[in-house]
Order: C-alpha cells, then sequence, then structure tokens
C-alpha cells in the first residue's frame, strides 16, 4: 500500500503550481518504507470526479494528500473539512462553471479530514516550518479534490486516510513582494513531514 500524493495543475492567469511541483518532485521517493506516487491533477471537476476514485481504487494507497495553491496564504494550510458542493464564480481548466450543485447526489454534507491534522501542524512548526489549520477548503476544486477522495474511501470501505492541503506561491510567483510566498525546498520537506507523521498514525490503527 502506498502513498498517493495529488497536486493541481496551473489554472486562471497562474503559470505554474507549486501543487503540481511538489507532487512531480516527491513522486518516486520513499519514506518510512512506503512507495510514494506523486500524480498532477488537471482543474477539471469532471476529470477529479472521475479519475480520483478510480487512482484510490487501484492503488488502495494508506494516505492520500491533495495539494493545491492558495493565493496569498502565509504558510502551509492544513485542512480540516471538505463540503460537499461546487459553487465559484470562475469556470474550471475544461470552461465548466458550477453553481449550487453537489459533488455527489449521494453523500453526506460534509467529510473531516482523516488525517492527523493537530500532530502534523505540530511536527511541521517543530521543525520550524510556519503551518496552520484551515476550516474551509473553498467550494472550488481543491474542495471537490478532498470531497471526492474522502467520499471514495466511505463509499468503498477504504483504509486510506485523506486530506488535503493548500500552499502558499512559490517566491517567483510573486517577484514584486506583494505576497507571501515558501520556497520549494521548504513546501517538500513540509509534505514529507505530513507523510511520515501520517504513516506512524496508519500503523497505530
Ligand atoms: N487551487 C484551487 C484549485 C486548484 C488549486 O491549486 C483551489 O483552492 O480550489
Amino acid at each position: 500500500m502506498p502513498v498517493l500524493i495529488a497536486g493541481f495543475e496551473p489554472f486562471g492567469s497562474y503559470k505554474i503550481n507549486p501543487a503540481a511541483i511538489i507532487a512531480e518532485e516527491i513522486n518516486g521517493s520513499v519514506v518510512m518504507g512506503e512507495n510514494i506516487i506523486g500524480k498532477t491533477v488537471p482543474v477539471s471537476y469532471r476529470w477529479v470526479k472521475k479519475n480520483i476514485p478510480k487512482m484510490l481504487i487501484e492503488h488502495n494507497p494508506k494516505i492520500f494528500i491533495g495539494l493545491g495553491l492558495s493565493r496569498g496564504r502565509p504558510c502551509i494550510v492544513v485542512e480540516r473539512v471538505a463540503i460537499n458542493i461546487m459553487d465559484y464564480d470562475k469556470p474550471d481548466m475544461e470552461g465548466y462553471k458550477a453553481t449550487d450543485e453537489p459533488i455527489f447526489e449521494d453523500g453526506p454534507v460534509a467529510f473531516f479530514s482523516t488525517l492527523p491534522i493537530k500532530d502534523i501542524i505540530q511536527a511541521l512548526r517543530e521543525n520550524k516550518i510556519p503551518a496552520s489549520i484551515s476550516n474551509s477548503a473553498g467550494t472550488f476544486l481543491c474542495n471537490t479534490l478532498m470531497y471526492t477522495a474522502s467520499y471514495t474511501t466511505w463509499k468503498y470501505r477504504l483504509k486510506t486516510l485523506c486530506g488535503f492541503i493548500h500552499l502558499p506561491f512559490l517566491p517567483e510567483q510573486t517577484l514584486d513582494g506583494s505576497q507571501p510566498s515558501m520556497s520549494k525546498e521548504l513546501m517538500l520537506n513540509a509534505i514529507r513531514i505530513a507523510v511520515e507523521i501520517s504513516l506512524k498514525h496508519f500503523s497505530k490503527l
């Protein structure tokens, strides 16, 4: 049972997305003896709803962590909850604009992350990486990815621990200094730590 990291590709006006870069960099590495599979994910409601369940059923990972960019965030942001809604004023990368739509008609209102979010925050801070918990992953694709992964583990009774982490800009995305940013190395280290803490938690269940 591997670890699956799914990071979003660039979207809107962004030419790069740290989430895809981290997913690519971490792909093929090993944490605590477990293989990490890193995949990039198009910013598409249709793609996520169709392919994330397939990926989870195929790999049956111990841990699933989705990664996305959150503009203006000053630190690593560990999400607590995903809600059953797609509602955003801008279209996805396939041109689809969702308004007040449930992600899955037969799903519950929300899923909590099953990652050990408080332990992850503590470990990140101990390693001198700024981090905080968020109580909303929004209502666009990042929420859809976290909800879809959680829904899949619920529906198919997978043991996978599931969650989502939002990342700040990379320094090169905000060279005028108008937004906070974090280096790729620090973000990569943060995700490795999140995987390690989650694997330790999995082994105790
Ligand atoms: N961030 C967006 C979608 C893709 C991404 O990286 C979000 O927060 O929903």
